[in-house]
């Protein structure tokens, strides 16, 4: 028994030194199939174990089990530093060198149309204005009637409309075609003066082309008080068009029609293509329009509980795409939702340095 754990420990002690001297990880797994793989040096040196009695064989197969765990993590020491010494080696040879300038970084940038949306927002805002919002589902009741629009009317033809089929209630409830609706709630909320401006997505069943989307956004615009008139209108709208297009702009006011506004009219401005004298992109007109317009309606503001007698109002909504394709000079509004980034990078900042 004795020979037996002197002979472990002769293993140990030369299991160490051989340990030492490994420096690689293929020198380690050598050492470790070595002394203690299932056919190494100690299993060999236990050979001797069944030739023990049965009463000493207990104790030689403690020893043995400890020499086995301190090798063992011997090993696994060694196997970190030899790790470790590698990666450091590695590190120095690929040398990186930090202090170059990383390589630019793309920066995200609001989509062209958000970034029109803000620009005209401010726009009014300036003029003090409020933003208000409303629902993109919508009850026929203030895409339609309440704005004069009775069922039937034909002037719902204006609007090609997706309806809602709303359990129990036919005909009830669409996707707002513009966001005229919205002067409604409004006023059904406050009580004048009022001075909104309502920027929002709309639907229609369009056949969609270089100008029509079957999902674009408008902004619509509502003022109302005791002696607003049309001179209120003009001022507010040339006033817009000069703070997007710039002060050298004209613009135009002609008769149009929309039931919810009387008189109602079309704005438009000179062409930028000619300056006014006719071209392919103003039709050779001169002009190009850029919004509907007009006094509110006295019916609209009855309906709201407003006295027409005392309060008057002007109303305007516009397609923010078309006011972006003019001022940026875009053909085709199905660029703005194709999610070609090439198109949509040129209005915001192409790289930065980080
Ligand atoms: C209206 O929708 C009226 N609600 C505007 C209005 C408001 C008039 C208040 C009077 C008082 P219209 O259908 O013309 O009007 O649309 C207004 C603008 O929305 C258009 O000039 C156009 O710029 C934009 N627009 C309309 N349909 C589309 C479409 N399919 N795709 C992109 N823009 C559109």
């Amino acid at each position: 028994m004795d020979n037996l754990i002197e002979r472990l420990q002769q293993v140990e002690a030369e299991a160490g030194q051989a340990l030492a001297a490994a420096s690689d990880e293929a020198a380690l797994e050598e050492w470790r199939v070595k002394y203690l793989g299932r056919r190494g040096v100690i299993t060999e040196a236990l050979r001797g174990l069944g030739a023990l009695p049965a009463d000493e064989r207990p104790g030689v197969g403690a020893v043995a089990n400890q020499v086995k765990d301190r090798l063992s993590s011997l090993l696994a020491e060694k196997q970190e530093a030899v790790r470790r010494a590698a990666l450091l080696q590695q590190l120095e040879q690929r040398q990186v060198d930090i202090t170059l300038p990383a390589p630019p970084l793309r920066r995200g940038q609001a989509h062209i149309t958000q970034q029109i949306l803000q620009d005209i927002v401010d726009a009014f805002a300036r003029l003090g204005f409020q933003v208000a919002e409303g629902p993109e589902v919508e009850l026929d009741y203030y895409n339609f009637e309440a704005l004069n629009i009775p069922k039937e009317h034909p002037a719902r033809d204006m609007w090609d409309t997706f309806w809602i089929d709303d359990k129990g209630r036919p005909g009830e409830v669409l996707l707002r075609t513009h966001t005229s609706p919205v002067q409604v709630r409004v006023m059904e909320q406050t009580r004048p003066p009022v001075r909104v401006v309502v920027p929002g997505r709309c639907y229609r069943y369009e056949a969609v082309d270089a100008t029509h989307e079957s999902i674009f956004y408008q902004v619509e615009g509502l003022a109302v008080d005791e002696s607003l008139t049309m001179a209120d209108l003009k001022g507010t709208l040339v006033s817009f068009v000069h703070t997007i297009f710039g002060p050298k702009r004209r613009a135009r006011f002609r008769c149009d029609y929309f039931p919810f506004v009387e008189p109602g009219v079309e704005m438009a401005i000179d062409c930028h293509g000619c300056g006014g004298s006719g071209c392919r992109l103003c039709k050779h007109t001169g002009w190009i329009e850029i919004m509907g317009a007009g006094m509110v309606h006295p019916n609209v503001l009855a309906g709201v509980g407003y006295d027409p007698n005392v309060y008057t109002g002007f109303a305007f909504g516009m397609g923010p795409e078309r006011i972006a394709m003019l001022k940026y000079g875009i053909d085709d509004i199905r660029l703005f939702y194709g999610n070609d980034l090439r198109f949509l990078r040129q209005f915001g900042p192409l790289e930065v340095a980080r």
